[in-house]
């Protein structure tokens, strides 16, 4: 089967693929790019139209029936979401418990909820809450045999957290091992403390998680990981950032060429915490918007976090999809019991698998008021997760060898006009709200190809993949995106870490 792909899209004219020019598929994969590509009576052939091709999302950020989510989307209904929003390849937690001596059996079970389930194709990262010798010594050269290369770290909540040491030991570990770590940069008792005493005040409503979680305890943290991740020489990326303080020692690590890479959401982008109070009718509708970090206060957040998207000091833009359904059978909401509210009881997290892409894509292009470049746009929703995470030479590109995954979406001038509005009953995740209810879109996803199937065709019944389209990506090694490891330590003379490291 050969399928060809006529674009005529300003852009990939220039970027990407001149006008005329065609995408061979064969088997799934993309077999060759160029014009006139030959044909035989069985080749199907889908006209672009003169919209723009993009590769398939990569949201290497997503939270599928996790234990600790357990009322938000399965991965059937998180993996529909996704390729209906574009997004044909996620990395899905599978979490230890602080209580579990072996991490092999839980991504047995991970393995178990997903196989058959999906709609696009993922991997796993492993929360590793519970670091033990035996697990960094024998279980994790297995697992990354399995091809599952990346862990993610949290900082802070009793039930995850890790200590300095602990973390050092993990580090020490990936360096040695070659896995991608991921870290949740949060002071614990900065947080402990605060919510402890607006409690003792009274202070419950949604609206005191974002003052329960201020910035400098993300900064704190951020520094804290930043150090540990330069005396240990190991790349990290710190996931979800939500503030420029913290930001700023990124950016000052990136400019020393440390290997430091970071994450940000939509939410982050779009939403202010003012949203945490919720409406006039109900109050604790600012639940829907509790998420961690917690959105900031300050529009001047969200302008630091787009300079952050545009000028490179984001690796990845990733959803941080890990909703909870609102409301429960017999008006039961999650963080409200016999009318008292406490933001404590609230899970974390919002939906965003299937709005990550049509909502970035927006802001990209070249008219005067776009935020990033559409090359800016491919990297850090799909080729650039798709280094970091081991997929190079697979997901993440439209070049002969990878996966044929692509993303057609409309010409400008065909699309809705004054473009399209993002409604909660249009979505295809598993929960009941959408942050973005209202926010209006220039484009969307016409349709979503993965590995040469169309799965996704908004003008005709939507989704067209099948459960069980979805692949298990064993993934090789992450590649360093940003920066380079071996570099001294501060104030560490040449070769001092030759004796302890
Ligand atoms: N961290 C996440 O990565 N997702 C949801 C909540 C959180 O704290
Ligand atoms: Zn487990
Ligand atoms: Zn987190
Ligand atoms: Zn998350």
């Amino acid at each position: 089967l050969v399928v060809g792909w006529v674009t005529t899209s300003e852009y990939l004219l220039f970027e990407v693929l001149p006008p005329g020019n065609e995408i061979g598929i064969k088997d799934g994969k993309i077999s060759c790019l160029g014009t006139s590509l030959p044909r035989s009576p069985h080749t199907q052939i889908i006209d672009a139209k003169g919209g723009m091709i993009t590769p398939g999302g990569v949201d290497s950020h997503v939270h599928f029936a996790q234990d600790n989510s357990p009322t938000g989307d399965d991965f059937t209904t998180g993996s529909r979401s996704a390729i209906a929003g574009g997004t044909t390849t996620v990395i899905a937690f599978a979490s230890q418990l602080k209580t579990e001596q072996s991490v092999l059996p839980c991504i047995e079970e991970y393995h178990t909820r997903a196989k058959d389930q999906t709609y696009c194709d993922y991997g796993f990262h492993l929360i590793l809450t519970n670091p033990t010798p035996n697990i960094m010594r024998t279980e994790m050269p297995l697992l990354i045999e399995q091809g599952i290369t990346s862990v993610k770290l949290y900082m802070t909540y009793e039930p995850l957290k890790l200590g300095d040491s602990q973390l050092l030991d993990v580090l020490m570990s990936a360096r040695t091992l070659g896995f991608t770590t991921m870290v949740h940069a949060e002071n614990s008792d900065i947080i402990s403390l605060i919510t402890d005493r607006l409690e003792a005040n009274g202070h419950t409503a949604p609206y005191f998680h974002a003052i329960s979680r201020p910035q400098i305890a993300e900064n704190e943290a951020t520094y804290r990981i930043i150090s540990l991740a330069e005396l240990t020489s190991t790349p990290i990326l710190i996931v979800h950032m939500s503030s420029e303080i913290a930001m700023k020692h990124v950016r000052k690590a990136q400019t020393r060429m440390l290997p430091i890479h970071a994450e940000t959401c939509p939410q982050y982008l779009f939403l202010l915490s003012e949203r945490l109070k919720g409406t006039p009718q109900d109050e604790f509708a600012g639940a829907k918007c509790v998420c961690s970090p917690p959105l900031r206060h300050d529009p001047k957040d969200l302008e630091a976090m787009w300079r952050g998207i545009a000028n490179g000091t984001f690796t990845t833009f990733s959803s941080d999809h890990a909703p909870s359904t609102y409301d429960h059978a017999g008006g039961k909401k999650l963080g409200i019991k016999d009318g008292i509210m406490r933001y404590r009881d609230i899970p974390n997290g919002v939906p965003g698998v299937e709005t990550r892409l049509p909502l970035l894509f927006n802001h990209a292009g070249t008219k005067p008021n776009s935020r990033l470049s559409i090359p800016r746009f491919v990297q850090l929703t799909s080729s650039d997760p798709a280094k970091l995470y081991g997929l190079e030479g697979v997901k993440g590109n439209i070049a002969p060898g990878y996966d044929a995954d692509l993303v057609i979406w409309y010409p400008e001038k065909e699309f809705e006009e004054g473009g399209v509005e993002i409604k909660q009953e249009n979505l295809n995740h598993g929960v009941d709200y959408t942050p973005y209810e209202g926010m209006k879109v220039g484009n969307w996803p016409r349709l979503t190809v993965l590995r040469g199937k169309v799965v996704w065709d908004r003008d005709s019944e939507g989704i067209k993949g099948e459960l069980g389209d979805g692949r298990f990506l064993k993934r090789g090694l992450g590649k360093i995106v940003v920066g380079r490891v071996g570099d001294g330590v501060q104030g560490m003379l040449d070769g001092e870490r030759d004796f302890w490291a």
